[in-house]
Formats: structure tokens, C-alpha cells, sequence
């Protein structure tokens, strides 16, 4: 419903958390709690939540996780992993992306994919994440012994909205290089559409410092979010990452072949190189290859690896310059 407030149409959305006596709870204040844990579980597209025994356990698993997240950063329970970037004709490793892993007492195996959303969401746990990222990588993979006349190798980064907009994220960044004694050839750094749409002019003036000290930036899960094609036009950035969605679709669906298709053809219309991710299988790196794909990433080349087997990943392969 429409309201109109000062000149200003207003389109409020509203989500009901619904909890229902005698099982949720007995008392008003225990059936309110489940309304409100309702509320971060699925949702109907009327805006209904219902609340569930899976949707407890699942804000149980999250309230765990982000309670013990910063313990696990500080006693060393998170190991970084690396993810080869490949030359899409297989010629080489253009770079790695860093993916950590936790391995947690109570909680077991916690994936990236778990805990990154919930830590993205508390600024400071963002903050402490990708703080740890950037010094593992500096300290550790970016020391790896490269084979004379080998091209530096970029490592990616996954960079939070929360962080890439805070004021001083490039002189941070730059201090963290520093520090290290890196160059910032060596770094790329990984952002998804919703860090853009936040505020464009922002986004395109960090990007363009970030880019003069040729420090390189990278759209991921590209398709996924809803950026503009106007806003992509503004924007600095090297490399766009098609998301594993579409790539999981490959090669049968004729539909999904298209859009993949589209995306690499504005990307080239932008001058952006294209990375395929989630690459599983040999037919999907083939049709990848041929639609004009620069670079691929996914398990059928390599899982994200701790950094004695990605060295060993990079010893099997030629390195060659692939620019991004
Ligand atoms: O959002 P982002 O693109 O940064 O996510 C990378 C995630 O995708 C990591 O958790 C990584 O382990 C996972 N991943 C990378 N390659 C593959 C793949 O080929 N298949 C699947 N299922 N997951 C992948
Ligand atoms: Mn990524």
C-alpha cells in the first residue's frame, strides 16, 4: 500500500513473525521470542514467517556462530584456503581467491558460506574477518616462493559492503600492503553488486583510488544481486565474476547459454575480463572457453586449498601472465 509522505510515495514492506499457542509457547512473552525468531526464517511472498522447529534450530546455529566467531579468529580456528583462478584455456593460474574454513568444537565444519553472511551482517565481526583475511594473505600466500620469471600471481579478497564503504578503507588497505612490504599488483579485491548499489558515487570514487595504486576489483556472484547496467557503466572494475547459479546451468539449458553468452558480451563491451565460477564439469569449462570466458575458477580444477597443497597446485602449472 502506497503512502504519501511530504511530496514522497512511500512503499512499506511489512513482515509478520507468526507464532501459535499451545505449541510455540504458553506464555505471551515466550510466543513473542518465537514470532521474533520466526522473522529470520523463510518467508512466503506475502510476508509470513512461521515459525518452526528448523527455523529455531537454525537461529540457534546462527546465534553460535556469531558468538563464536571472534574467539575461533583469535585462537587460530580458522585456516585459510585458496582457490585457483584459472586461464580459461588451462595454460595456467592467474591467481587464487582466499576462502577461509572453521573447524569449531561445538559446532563442527562451519563453511564459508555459513558463517561470511552472518559475520557481514555485525560490522564489527566484518571488520575482524576481513582484517584476518587481508593479514593471513599478506603474510602467508603472498610470500610464496614464485619460480624466477613468473608473473606475480594476484590473491583475491572478499570484501564486506561494511567495510569497503567505511572512509578509510583504501588507506587501510594501503597501510596493510605496506606493512608487508607488497606491491598491490599483488591484490584483488572481491565485491558483490549490493557493496555498489549503496551509494554509487562513493563506490566509483573508492574504486578509481583503488585502481590508480593498481590494486584490481572484481564484481563476484555477478548476476545474482541487482545492479544496473547503468551503474556498471560507471565503474571501475577489472574482472566480473559470473555467479555458479548460471554456470550450474550450463551447458544444456539453451536459456541459461544465452544469458552467459550476454553477460561476457557486455563485460567485453566494458572492457572487463570474465571469470566462470563453480566450473564443475569438462563440458562446462569447454563451452566457457569458447563463449570468450577469460579465466575460470571452480572444483573441477580445485577445491579452495590450504596453502601447502594450492603450492603445490601452482608447481603442476606453467604461471603465465593473464592480465585482470
Ligand atoms: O561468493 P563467492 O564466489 O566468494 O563464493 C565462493 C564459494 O563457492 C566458496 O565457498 C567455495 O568453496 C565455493 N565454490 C567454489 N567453487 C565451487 C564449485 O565448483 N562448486 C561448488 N559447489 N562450490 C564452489
Ligand atoms: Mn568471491
Amino acid at each position: 500500500m502506497a503512502i504519501e509522505l511530504e511530496g514522497h510515495t512511500l512503499l512499506p514492506d511489512i513482515d509478520v513473525g507468526i507464532s501459535v499457542s499451545p505449541a510455540d509457547g504458553t506464555s505471551p512473552d515466550e510466543l513473542l521470542e518465537r514470532a521474533r525468531t520466526a522473522l529470520k526464517g523463510p518467508r512466503t511472498p506475502e510476508g509470513m514467517h512461521v515459525f518452526t522447529q528448523e527455523t529455531e534450530a537454525s537461529a540457534v546455529r546462527r546465534h553460535w556462530i556469531e558468538q563464536r566467531l571472534e574467539p575461533a579468529l583469535h585462537n587460530g580456528m580458522l585456516i585459510q584456503h585458496y582457490q585457483p583462478i584459472m586461464l580459461a584455456d588451462g595454460s595456467g593460474v592467474l591467481g587464487f581467491e582466499a576462502l577461509a574454513r572453521w573447524q569449531d568444537e561445538k559446532l563442527g565444519n562451519v563453511s564459508p558460506g555459513e558463517f561470511v553472511p552472518i559475520a557481514e551482517k555485525n560490522p564489527r565481526l566484518s571488520q575482524l574477518l576481513t582484517d584476518w583475511s587481508l593479514r593471513v594473505v599478506c603474510e602467508k600466500a603472498m610470500k610464496w616462493p614464485l619460480k624466477t620469471g613468473d608473473p606475480p600471481m594476484r590473491m583475491a579478497i572478499n570484501i564486506p559492503a561494511n567495510q569497503f564503504y567505511q572512509a578509510s578503507f583504501v588507506d587501510h588497505i594501503l597501510q596493510i600492503l605496506k606493512e608487508y612490504n607488497l606491491a598491490p599488483e599483488r591484490l584483488a579485491l572481491e565485491l558483490t553488486e549490493e557493496s555498489l548499489l549503496t551509494d554509487i558515487d562513493q563506490a566509483v570514487q573508492t574504486m578509481s583510488r583503488l585502481r590508480d595504486q593498481n590494486i584490481a576489483i572484481a564484481l563476484d556472484d555477478f548476476g545474482t544481486g541487482y545492479s544496473s547496467l547503468n551503474y556498471l557503466k560507471r565503474l571501475p572494475i577489472d574482472a566480473l565474476k559470473i555467479d555458479k547459479s548460471f554456470i550450474d546451468e550450463l551447458p544444456n539449458d539453451r536459456k541459461a547459454v544465452d544469458l552467459v553468452k550476454g553477460i561476457i558480451g557486455i563485460a567485453r563491451g566494458l572492457g572487463m575480463r570474465v571469470i566462470g565460477e563453480g566450473v564443475e564439469s569438462e563440458a562446462q569449462h569447454r563451452l566457457l572457453q569458447e563463449l570468450g570466458c577469460d579465466a575460470l575458477q571452480g572444483y573441477l580444477f580445485s577445491r579452495p586449498v590450504v596453502a601447502e597443497k594450492a603450492l603445490a597446485f601452482i608447481e603442476s602449472w606453467p604461471g603465465r601472465e593473464g592480465a585482470w
